[in-house]
């Protein structure tokens, strides 16, 4: 009862973005992958996920596997969209790994998509996840 209480908590709370799991695998599904780029000196806007931070653009209605590819990177990353948002890659991956977070897109906007790993969002680790109706 306490994790289909605290699925709930999710559904209620989040926004739209819900977790995979209380929806249909019928739904679209779209991968995304994403590698961080940090093997350069850590200072403003030189870091970012594939270099240049792509633009993510998701169909309302679609569930999203976000795969994060930190197999080369030097440093721990992940993945979030919008605090609020529910969607939050963890555990944070080490150099050597990768993870995977998977999410439905249930309403339209345009949100920013950030590592929350102190000073990363400042080096650059940021960019737009623009949901379309
Ligand atoms: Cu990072």
């Amino acid at each position: 009862m306490l994790a289909i209480g605290v699925v709930m908590f999710v559904v209620i709370f989040l926004g739209g973005f819900y977790a995979q799991s209380a929806f249909s695998e019928s739904l679209p599904l779209k991968v995304i992958h994403l590698t961080p780029r940090d093997n350069t000196v850590p200072t403003i806007q030189q870091w970012g996920y594939n270099g240049t931070n792509p633009t993510i653009e998701i169909k309302v209605g679609t569930i999203v596997r976000l795969v994060l590819d930190n197999t080369n990177g030097l440093a721990v990353h992940d993945f979030v969209i919008e605090e609020g948002m529910g969607v939050h890659l963890v555990p944070d991956l080490f150099p050597g790994q990768t993870g995977t977070v998977e999410f439905f897109v249930g309403v339209p906007g345009e949100f920013t998509y950030f590592c929350s790993v102190p000073n990363h969002l400042e080096w650059g680790m940021e960019g737009t996840f623009t949901a379309v109706p």
